[in-house]
């Protein structure tokens, strides 16, 4: 045994060794993120096409119009997958290669990519998984309104059949959204993300919407379901610590998590939304407009919770003149500083955030099977003289992050699984190609992958595990 290994690192590797059977390796991308090819076989533009071209809206003006070029070189990915035996894929469908008008019938060569995918998948024994909805929505939907409007809820359960229709003769796992909160917040409150809006109050009309078309998405798979499927949503979470005891602080964090869990969870297991929360927005004038029967669809039983974990903050109630509403009269939010070491993104590396996420969600939320449906982190990789990164730092956060996932198991949480994100250097939203999550590097120029320290650690882990 290496004699530097200090005890921390050691037992974090118990940790993972202890991970229980059965528990799924895999890897994680979305289709705007890697697949490029954006007009061909009658794809049309989604609002990531059309964001990419508003002028600073973009790191760099980087679009995905190229990206990794997946969609041509999808077998050559498959194959890499393979290699580094992983058993599990989990990658999105672009909504306008299926259905290029938002709404109609399905795209033949669109739908035929996808159907290609799982044959490629399966001929490789790696289990598909499939995500209808990584924020691509159709720019006609949006034309006609976006997630604000109670129709797009009904368009994306309409959509979602026609893949489901498709694929879930060989499809098994199935999420209908990824990130809610990104698509309504970053898309329609703070405008960072694809559309660009910045009003709040339609951003909790998108929230409500979402959920929705996810609950009429959930009920109508569940009917036509072939057989025993695994149908559920991926969430985005954190733990929102309060800086102090003051009643300001614990206030802040409760608002922080009301807003990034609890807006959701609720609904979806509890078929209510936070009173806390619901109060809180009424303080702005603001109404989930909720019709009779929606909270029935969005609480339709799902059989996995799809987890993606980052980083936590702290929470304060207080700006830095110790005062506690704003001049609109509006309670002070703010994060302070965990002062923990920093990825490429500048978040906070916070692996007990991601145990205590985890305990709360099965003692809050009890009998939900999750799986981390994405984990992971940027960092600046230096690429030797054959493209190889030893990206140690990485590695690291996969280490302290899968050790914080088998605490909160040995703690009672029920995690069946833990994808890593991501399979490919991509594009990385409004951050373009500069930030790199991949486990493979890729050089965009010559479009080479090449497997980093990371994968290979990954792949070990995987393989270790397999042979328990
Ligand atoms: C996310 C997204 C990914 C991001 C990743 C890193 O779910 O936020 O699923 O698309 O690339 O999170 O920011």
């Amino acid at each position: 045994m290496n004699t530097t290994t200090v005890p921390t690192t050691l037992s974090e590797q118990q940790l993972i060794a202890g991970l229980p059977a059965g528990f799924r390796w895999g890897v994680a991308t979305s289709a705007y993120q890697i697949e490029g090819a954006i007009d061909v076989d009658g794809r049309t533009p989604s609002i990531w096409d059309t964001f990419c071209r508003v002028p600073g809206a973009i790191d760099n003006g980087d679009t995905g119009d190229i990206a990794c070029e997946h969609y041509t070189r999808m077998p050559a990915d498959v194959a890499l997958i393979k290699d580094l035996g992983l058993d599990t894929y989990r990658f999105s469908v672009s909504w306008t290669r299926i259905q290029p008008h938002g709404t109609g019938p399905v795209n033949p060569a669109g739908l035929a990519f996808y159907d290609r995918l799982v044959d490629e998948l399966l001929a490789q024994g790696i289990d598909p998984w499939v995500t209808l909805y990584h924020w691509d929505l159709p720019q006609e939907l949006e034309d006609a309104g976006g997630w604000p409007v109670r129709d797009t809820a009904y368009r994306f359960a309409d959509y979602s059949m026609l893949v489901f229709d498709a694929l879930s003769d060989r499809v098994d796992t199935w999420t209908t959204l990824n990130e809610p909160w990104c698509s309504a917040m970053l898309g329609y409150a703070y405008g960072a993300h694809a559309p660009g809006r910045q009003e709040f109050p339609a951003a909790v009309s998108a929230v409500h919407h979402l959920l929705l078309g996810h609950g009429l998405a959930t009920e109508r798979m569940r009917e036509a379901a072939p057989r025993k499927l695994d149908i559920g949503i991926t969430l985005n979470a954190a733990t929102a610590y309060p800086a102090s005891d003051a009643e300001p602080d614990l206030e802040a964090a409760r608002r922080a998590d009301g807003m990034g869990a609890r807006l959701y969870l609720d609904p979806l297991v509890h078929g209510r939304y936070p009173a806390d929360v619901i109060d809180d927005l009424a303080a702005q004038g603001i109404e989930i407009p909720v019709q009779e029967g929606d909270l029935a669809s969005i609480s339709t039983p799902i059989d996995v919770l799809g987890i993606n974990y980052y980083f936590s903050q702290k929470f304060t109630g207080f700006d830095e003149n110790g005062r506690t509403t704003d001049d609109d009269g509006l309670p002070i939010s703010r994060t302070l500083p965990l002062n923990k070491p920093r990825t490429a993104m500048d978040w906070e590396i916070v692996p007990e955030g991601f145990t205590d996420l985890l305990v709360r969600i099965s003692k809050d939320y009890p009998g939900l099977p999750m799986v981390v449906t994405e984990n992971g982190s940027a960092f600046q990789d230096v690429p030797d003289e054959n493209d190889y990164v030893a990206d140690a730092d990485r590695t690291a956060y996969f280490t302290s992050h899968l050790a914080a996932v088998a605490r909160a198991i040995n703690e009672g949480a029920d995690i069946r699984g833990y994808l890593a994100w991501s399979l490919l250097d991509n594009f990385e939203w409004a951050y373009g190609y500069d930030k790199r999550f991949g486990i493979v590097r890729v050089d965009y120029e010559s479009q080479a992958r090449t497997p980093k320290q990371s994968a290979l650690y990954l792949k070990e882990l995987a393989e270790q595990h397999r042979n328990l």
